[in-house]
């Protein structure tokens, strides 16, 4: 391909070169439109980021590295060092989240040489300002990226993409530190804290946890952690904390001690999301396992040291096509209550394995064809069932855990589910079900989880309604509560993503009406007036009785965790402190080590 001047200027754009971003539609445009201007506004609108694209990995700790700049071919222009790291810099914070660390396509398409330079700069140029219908953000008319910016990009898409380093054993065990070891640990609890009802909350942009008494509210500690913090698990007696960061920072924090700290800590990759422990009965507190974005892979660790013993590479073939996925990343992982065994979902090649962790020398792992796109889930109320989405496919997948095998996978009827754990409760009419929100709409489905008892009803969508809008990221509700929590988090409008629809599943009829809902105001009860505030993620106390949210502003404007009585549905406290910076999950103690929700 042989590069020239760019012709496409943003405000100059000619009907061509609109034709060649936008296809179909711009042509049809064109056929359409008189002389100037050459794009009816339908069109562009089309061409606008939806709150599902926005929801994608950032691979921020990617991006820090500094990576020599590749050579150019003849016809391709070539970068200088600084251009190709603020390149990299942008490809990992905004692109390599759709398409691949090495370009190869994920949820969006592929990125790798032979094709970009087949498509040509303008091409390129114009995709990125405009984006696509089909989901790839408008980048240049958003104004996230500059003219310059999306022409530096257009370049480095030409050029071969940079490939970050491997970590293996050798870097795991440099970064490995055995802070206490075990045998200087207490042997009992030493503080007097409730540590059953005690959270763990996320504070994202600090690097930090804070652990907060479900009963008074007093924030009993904050704890550095790795950099963009992501969740807190707990091992199956209670007494370990572990928490991941994005940079793949594993902290190990001993709830036991006086002043409860980081006992052990390792880095497994270099970016990473989650994070379990063994929790069959025999098996308490002695494995935890990490998975990684980057590279792709998950790493069996000691329970009491975080001694990396057993590090796997999730490269492989696709489910279907059983074709050569050289990133699939490692997306949720739980633990079996039934087997011995982790369950892990790698999301790009669709599959689920059960790595049993009885033998890691003679390691047996079953793997399941699923689905591609596999993110989030959880177990359903007898936590024999692993239900988990697969996003980008509108798909929920479901694990029988005892045998060891797919039981179905179904469409859930609305746009990119995401259910966090989900919520297990018993429908008036339809039995146990499994509910999901949607990222990309507004609908709550609820999927049949008793094959006994209903098996009409078992994994099928059994009732889908809608709630407060799109950009809902999390369900909630627990076995003691009537009521079903849905937050529309990432919603555009100030006013829905403050506040949290709250239905009552005792009401609901299951026979296709829309059951009604209250939309508490959770933003505006706080009362937080700067900044756009987004309620997220509800999580109960170990009682049942009362349910947190986060109320998650901007970094340097004030946040707040609401509590909220679940019978009442009165608000019952509001936490303010200069150090909850960016409150977002919250892990309860007792309901995350028991799989509750
Ligand atoms: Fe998460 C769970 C990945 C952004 C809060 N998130 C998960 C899980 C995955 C994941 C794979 C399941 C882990 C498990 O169960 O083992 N999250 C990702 C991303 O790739 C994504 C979309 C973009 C990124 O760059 O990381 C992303 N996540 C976010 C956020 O922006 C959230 C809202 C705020 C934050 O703190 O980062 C967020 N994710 C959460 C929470 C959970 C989670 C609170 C656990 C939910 C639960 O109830 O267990």
């Amino acid at each position: 391909m042989k590069q020239t001047t760019p012709f496409v200027r943003r405000g100059l754009l000619t009907t061509a070169a609109l034709a060649l971003a936008l296809g179909p539609l711009a042509a049809m445009a064109q056929d359409q439109a008189p002389a100037d201007p050459a794009v009816p506004k339908a069109a562009l609108e089309d061409h606008q980021s939806k709150t599902g694209n926005k929801y994608e990995p950032s691979l921020d700790n990617l991006a820090q590295a500094e990576v020599a700049a590749p050579g150019a071919p003849e016809g391709v222009q070539a970068l200088t060092e600084a251009e190709f790291n603020e390149a990299n810099k942008i490809y990992f914070e905004r692109c390599a989240g759709c398409h691949g660390v090495l370009r190869k396509g994920a949820t969006g398409k592929p990125l790798t040489p032979d094709l970009t330079r087949e498509l040509g700069f303008e091409y390129l140029q114009s995709f990125i300002t405009y984006g696509s219908p089909a989901g790839m953000p408008n980048w240049g008319t958003s104004g996230d990226l500059s003219e310059a910016q999306v022409d530096l990009m257009a370049k480095y898409l030409l050029l071969d993409p940079a490939a970050p380093p491997e970590f293996g054993m050798k870097e795991m065990r440099e970064s490995w530190k055995v802070l206490v070891p075990p045998d200087q640990r207490p042997t009992k609890q030493e503080n007097d804290w409730d540590l059953e009802n005690l959270f763990s909350v996320t504070l994202r942009d600090a690097g930090q946890i804070a652990l907060i008494d479900g009963a008074s509210y007093e924030i009993k500690s904050v704890i550095d952690t790795g950099y963009a913090v992501h969740i807190s698990r707990l091992s199956a007696s209670g007494r370990y904390l572990f928490v991941i960061g994005r940079d793949a920072k594993v902290n190990m924090i001993d709830l036991w001690m006086k002043e409860p700290a980081t006992v052990a800590e390792i880095k497994i990759g270099a970016e990473a999301r989650s994070i379990e422990t063994s929790k069959m009965e025999g098996w308490e507190d002695k494995y935890a396992i990490a998975g990684a974005y980057w590279p792709p892979q998950y790493v069996i660790m000691d329970g009491e040291t975080l001694e990396p013993l057993k590090i796997q590479s999730t490269r492989g073939m696709i489910y279907d096509e059983q074709e050569y996925h050289p990133e699939p990343r490692v997306a949720a992982i739980l633990a079996s209550h039934y087997r011995p065994e982790f369950i892990v979902n790698v999301k790009e090649t669709g599959k689920i394995l059960l790595v049993d962790y009885t033998d890691l020398q003679n390691l047996k792992t079953t793997e399941i064809e699923a689905e591609r796109f596999l993110h989030d889930g959880g177990l359903d109320g007898t936590k024999r069932y692993f239900i988990t989405a697969a996003n980008a496919r509108n798909k929920l997948v479901v694990i029988d855990t005892k045998e060891g095998k797919l039981v179905k996978i179904e469409d859930t009827g609305g746009q990119t589910p995401h259910p966090g754990r989900g919520a297990n409760f018993i429908h008036p009419t339809l039995g146990p079900v499994w509910a999901t929100s949607h990222l990309g709409d507004d609908s709550v489905a609820l999927i049949g989880t008793d094959p006994e008892g209903h098996p009409d009803q078992a994994w099928k969508i059994v009732d889908s309604f809608p709630a407060l809008g799109g950009g809902s990221l999390f369900v909630k509700t627990h076995p003691k509560s009537k009521y079903l929590y849905v937050d529309a988090t990432l919603n555009p409008e100030a006013e829905i993503s403050g506040s949290v629809a709250v239905f009552d599943t005792s009401a609901m009829k299951g026979d296709g009406s829309d059951p009604e809902f209250k939309t508490l105001p959770l933003a505006e009860w706080a009362g937080i007036t700067e900044g756009q505030p987004r309620v997220v993620q509800a999580e109960f106390n170990k009682d049942g009785t009362e349910v947190w949210f986060s109320v998650w502003n901007g970094k340097d404007q004030e946040s707040a965790i609401v509590v909220i009585d679940d019978k009442t549905l009165e608000m019952k406290h509001v936490i303010k402190d200069k150090r909850l910076v960016t409150p977002t999950g919250k892990f309860n103690v007792y309901n995350t080590k028991t799989d509750t929700y």
